[in-house]
């Protein structure tokens, strides 16, 4: 997400800081480097030019030029106008407490409705409601049959009717009536049909279901990788039947951010939610200040808790830290906690979450995370449970056969064994407060090749002859022990 526009702003901070102090010249050059960053992000002219123009103003001026910190007043700035630019954003869906509400989902035709209808009924249920989903696209004769598949997934009932005998206007009156009457539901999604474009045909088929179903909420759907088209066919959309919210979807894709930083200063629709994914858990709150750092590269950390609150629970991890506190954290809890953090979304994207990471990875094109956890799944897959327990029993033998069994090499087997062996120790150390350990197994861990990503440890030269390491706090203890001994020696 957003790769290339992260990689220009930061070039253009940069030149705000060419030859050392900010002057009035390198804040406009920056600011052309900008400009040039969001046009080459697909965002339109006309609001690439407000926000410059928002910026300058505010940047140029004595009262940045003589601040603390200029460069990063400037910033500071142009964060603070990203955020104004994707917001203010109100997620709330307009429920009642006491009826039957209805939310309406339209969109282009392949933009995510479907799959939104069944990721946002998804949530609704999570919080506690009980959705019902209407099958109001009789355009496409797999339609139905689409919803009825997700609905099932997702363990939510499916309103449809015979496409033959009925009308998209029907089912969607059917669907609500239904609703009421059996009360089995309180909030009821209606998917409907898209088209390639904006046709009249298809605004007077949503625009008869506006006017009689009366929805209380009308969701457009947008398919982020289409930048400023998206951004045009919201303008229309939201023209004809007043749209009270966006949903990005697709913004896992290769995006360039332009419609994620347009849709709300083009239509004065937010964004309220962002489609990350195929899966139906991959729908997320739209927060324009999360989505401004993502922007700049400074990681959304945010998202990231609430990400991993979400998979694991209290109880589990607090199971988890009592093992590894009793050193009983075996491979096969190794590979649960690995699927966890997998379940999470792709590394990549995870990792990007961790403010400064993204630049790192940029850097390193080859990281391919995702990849290597596979290959650790299926050498773990392979072994038998009393192995993943006991790993101490895996001897020549049984590492062929693992590695045979998984497809790979029996030195790949040695290594996760080695690492496994490492990482529990560390996590004992972690577990039970003993920093000496967790430091001697990152320290391990970076001797077998693997990162520090902390950069919490000591550089070489602070290592001890014997081998250990040595803080500042110790080295100032010996060295006042050899200072009194000499005293002694002299005084001998
Ligand atoms: N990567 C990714 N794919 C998505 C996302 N949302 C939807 N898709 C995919 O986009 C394709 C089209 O999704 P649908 O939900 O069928 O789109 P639709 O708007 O209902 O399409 P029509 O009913 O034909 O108009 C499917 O392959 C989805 O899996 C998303 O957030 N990320
Ligand atoms: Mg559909």
């Amino acid at each position: 997400m957003f790769e290339s526009i992260t990689k220009n702003l930061n070039e253009a901070f940069s030149a705000f800081r060419i030859g050392g102090k900010l002057t009035e010249k390198n804040i406009r050059d920056g600011l052309q480097q900008v400009r040039q960053a969001l046009l080459e992000a697909d965002v339109s002219y006309d609001v690439t030019k407000e926000f410059i123009d928002k910026v300058a103003e505010e940047a140029v001026g004595d009262k940045v030029l003589k601040s603390l910190d200029p460069t990063e007043q400037v910033v500071g700035i142009v964060y603070q106008e990203l955020v104004n630019l994707m917001g203010p954003v109100d997620h709330s869906l307009a429920i009642k407490r006491n009826d039957v509400s209805v939310i309406m989902m339209v969109g282009l035709q392949g933009s995510g409705k479907t799959t939104t209808c069944g990721k946002l009924a998804r949530l609704l249920k999570e919080q506690g409601h009980r959705p019902l989903l209407v099958a109001a696209d009789l355009q496409r004769p797999a339609a139905i049959e689409q919803l009825r598949v997700i609905g099932e997934q997702i363990g939510v009932p499916v309103y449809s009717e015979d496409p033959k005998t009925s009308s998209p206007l029907k089912v969607c009156q059917n669907g609500v009536k239904q609703a009421k009457k059996t009360g089995d539901a309180d909030i009821v999604i209606l998917d409907t049909a898209g088209r390639l474009h904006v046709d009249d045909e298809l605004m007077a088929e949503l625009e008869a279901i506006d006017r009689k179903v009366r929805p209380d909420q009308a969701l457009l759907v947008c398919d982020a990788m289409t930048g400023q088209d998206a951004v045009n066919s919201a303008k229309t959309f939201n023209e004809a039947l007043e749209i009270d919210g966006v949903i990005l979807s697709k913004m896992d894709g290769d995006t360039r951010g332009g419609a994620a930083l347009s849709v709300k200063q083009v239509t004065g629709v937010p964004i309220k939610f962002i489609g990350v994914g195929e899966q139906l858990d991959r729908l997320e709150e739209f927060h324009p200040d999360r989505m401004a750092s993502r922007i700049m590269g400074g990681g959304d950390l945010q998202t990231l808790m609430e990400k991993a609150q979400r998979e694991f629970d209290a109880d589990d991890m607090e199971r988890q830290q009592q093992k590894m506190r009793e050193g009983k954290f075996s491979l096969e809890d190794f590979r649960n906690q690995m699927r966890k953090v997998r379940s999470m979304g792709p590394m990549k994207e995870i990792m990007k979450m961790i403010p400064g990471m993204g630049g790192m990875l940029d850097a390193a094109d080859n990281v391919d995370a995702d990849k290597e956890m596979s290959r650790i799944e299926a050498i773990i897959g392979s072994m038998t449970m009393d192995e993943r327990e006991n790993p101490q029993k895996i001897d020549r033998n049984r590492r062929n056969r693992i590695a045979i069994g998984s497809g790979c090499d029996p030195t790949d087997v040695s290594q996760l064994l080695k690492q496994y062996d490492s990482i529990a120790g560390m996590m004992k150390g972690m577990a039970g407060g003993g920093m000496k350990d967790q430091w001697k197994a990152m320290r391990q861990m970076q001797e077998m090749g693997m990162s520090d990503p902390s950069g919490a440890l000591p550089k070489e030269k602070n290592r001890s002859k014997r081998g250990g390491l040595v803080s500042k706090e110790e080295k100032r203890k010996q060295n006042k022990k050899q200072k009194q001994a000499r005293k002694k020696n002299r005084r001998k």
